[in-house]
């Protein structure tokens, strides 16, 4: 699980433009960091009449900080990306490594070396790992409720699936570890480790040594499937499940730690009904340090592009004022528990998703172990009859790896499962995923396998409208069915220059070569806004930032607080036409500028006719 919480503007432009390798975020961010110096710097705008309100610092200052946190995302970006080929490290990039932030100073230089290569390998401190107990206590961080709760004697018993490809040794024997002495022994059935073809001789002979000695106590307790070629995650925990036999099967990564009590209120959710299927709660556990970090209750969701994500819990939750209480979930992020065979009955696993890359399997693809590909459907519980719901009581401490798996093969794996799922599950707002992603509907020319199954079983299992599910279980997701047209803005005079949200940090959009990532959607409204840069998926993110006419020039600015102060952001815009602001008439215009390296910027002007195209329209729906 690779999620994002909702700390808002601190997620770097890098991550935000999830399709982004880092190579080209960097041009972006170098070539904005000297845009700045030219043109706002050297060259300062007159300082306009009177200032936005809220905006209390000056420019240069804001630009300064704004710069001062780029370079930081960038650094940050540049040292976690692991090195291709031989080592080639100076001392350098060991003191600037995060890994040494918080960690390991004392360490001598060979250790550092070491340590930093498991570090680019795992993406997580492999090193510190192998030196701790796989015993360790970890801090109980169950709300006060949980531990007073009785529970029947007659729970189910659960088989606990890891899968796994190429993760450090210690790190999947403390899983192990941690599940036999958390789980009370009469629930626990079986584990199962589920080996995805891993090239490292660790998991081979040490693995099975450690199994072998386990089963002598207790025969046929760890059961081990070895792929012979990688499978993917999907497959991979469909063999875990085929290889269980408790009825209930839990499916996790083999990075985590299970806290005390996980098992009981779990199982007796599942018992009192057996179409929930629940989440633990998850904590962090440090990659660096490995030392667990409380994450607050959350809910699990998705954004339009359909990548994971934390949500605040549904109001409901609160209003029973008691934080032990199951949360309701619109979806999974990736590691849950279910009932063995109404999971089957559900097909909740769709097999034509893929996940890994092909043999070319680079750090980001590995861990792609972190993905949500299962929980990519999860939704289809709510459609289909069943729920589910992540319960504070049961808290699973799991890795989150420094480097996050933003590749460019990984995204595309993630976009071609989200149009499936789109296809198959989610009717008219299908389209909503395609602008998200910034694609055409028709002829997107992604090719998506054959959904012909899921639709059966969705006919099959009789499930509801994706509509019912977004107005009954995941009512903070915001619905776009009013936008007309998606895509990037270009001005006929200049078609390699798109209109582009500048820094996220400002609101001052710019022109910038076309490379169609998320800061260069544009979407435009029946309503006649015009909104730009990412699609902001439900009510508890930053709105979404509209065009707007601010003393003669283009702003961006959040649009519930243009239209409340009622702002001039509507513009009257027919495809191939002018882009003129309905209040003060003036036009979108790009004007010849010395100063601009591309030889224009952006202006709003008396119209002299120029003309605008977006990439994608769109029939509304009714
Ligand atoms: C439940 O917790 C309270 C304190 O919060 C304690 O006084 C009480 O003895 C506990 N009950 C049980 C059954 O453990
Ligand atoms: C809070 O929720 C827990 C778990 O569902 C339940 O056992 C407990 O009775 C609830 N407490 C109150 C005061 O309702
Ligand atoms: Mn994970």
């Amino acid at each position: 699980m690779a999620c994002t919480r909702r700390t808002k503007t601190l997620v770097s432009t890098c991550v935000i433009l999830s399709g982004m390798t880092n190579i080209v975020c960097l041009l972006y961010v170098g070539w904005v960091t000297n845009y700045i110096a030219n043109v706002y710097i050297k060259v300062p705008m007159p300082v306009p009449e009177k200032k936005l309100e809220g905006d209390k610092k000056g420019d240069t200052l804001r630009i300064i900080e704004r710069l001062d946190r780029l370079e930081n995302v960038v650094n940050q970006h540049i040292q976690e990306t692991p090195l291709k080929g031989e080592d080639v490290l100076g001392d350098k990039s060991f003191s600037d490594s995060s890994l040494f932030a918080h960690w390991g100073q004392e360490l001598s230089a060979d250790s550092r070396r070491v340590a930093l290569k498991m570090f680019q390998y795992y993406g997580y401190n492999g090193y510190l790992s192998d030196r701790l107990s796989l015993d360790r206590a970890i801090p109980d961080l169950r709300p006060d409720g949980c531990k007073n709760i009785t529970y029947p004697s007659n729970l189910p018993q659960v088989s606990i699936v890891f899968i796994f490809v190429n993760e450090a040794l210690s790190v999947i024997l403390r899983s192990i570890h941690s599940a036999m002495h958390r789980t009370p022994s009469h629930l626990l059935k079986e584990i199962i480790l589920v080996d995805d073809y891993s090239d490292n001789d660790e998991l081979k002979e040490k693995l099975q040594d450690f199994v072998s000695a386990t089963n002598s106590q207790r025969p046929g307790f760890i059961k081990v499937v070895r792929h012979d070629k990688q499978e993917g995650l999907i497959r991979s925990r469909v063999s875990g499940w085929r290889a269980a036999t408790a009825p209930v099967v839990a499916l996790f990564d083999a990075h985590v730690e299970f806290n005390i009590g996980w098992a009981e209120p779990v199982l007796m959710r599942i018992q009192e009904d057996r179409t929930r299927i629940i989440s633990p709660s998850f904590d962090n556990i440090k990659y660096d340090t490995f030392e667990i970090e409380e994450y607050p209750l959350s809910a699990q969701g998705f954004d339009w592009e359909l990548w994971c994500r934390y949500l605040n819990p549904p109001k409901s939750w609160f209003h029973q004022a008691n934080n032990s209480a199951p949360i309701r979930s619109p979806s999974l992020i990736g590691c849950f528990v279910v009932d063995r065979l109404y999971f089957e009955e559900i097909g909740l696993l769709d097999e034509g998703m893929e996940v890994y890359g092909g043999e070319n399997v680079e750090l980001g693809v590995r861990v792609s172990n972190d993905l949500w590909a299962t929980g990519l459907s999860s939704w289809l519980v709510w459609q289909c009859g069943g729920s589910v719901e992540v319960l504070p009581c049961a808290r699973i401490a799991h890795i989150e790896r420094a480097h996050k798996p933003y590749t460019e093969d990984l995204t595309s794996h993630v976009r071609r499962n989200a149009l499936r799922v789109a296809e198959v599950w989610m009717d008219e707002f299908k389209s909503h995923v395609y602008m998200a992603w910034n694609i055409p509907q028709e002829d997107s020319g992604i090719d998506i396998g054959d959904i012909s199954e899921r639709k059966a079983l969705r006919k099959r299992l009789q499930c509801k409208t994706f509509r019912w599910y977004l107005v009954n279980i995941y009512p903070e997701m915001r619905m776009y069915t009013d936008t007309i047209a998606y895509g990037v803005l270009k001005n006929f005079l200049k078609s390699d220059l798109c209109l582009d949200q500048g820094p996220d940090t400002d609101n001052v959009p710019i022109l910038y070569l076309c490379h169609g990532m998320t800061p260069q959607n544009v979407y435009y409204t029946s309503t006649q806004q015009l909104h730009v840069g990412v699609l902001s998926p439900t009510i508890d993110d930053d709105d979404n930032k509209c065009l707007v006419d601010v003393n003669s020039r283009p702003r961006l600015i959040e649009c519930s607080y243009a239209t409340a102060k009622r702002m001039k952001l509507h513009w009257i815009f027919t495809q191939g036409g002018s882009i003129q602001n309905r209040k003060s008439k003036r036009c979108l215009e790009l004007v010849a500028s010395n100063d601009n390296e591309f030889g224009y910027q952006l202006a709003l002007q008396k119209c002299t006719g120029q003309k605008w195209s977006i990439t994608n329209t769109l029939t509304l729906v009714k």
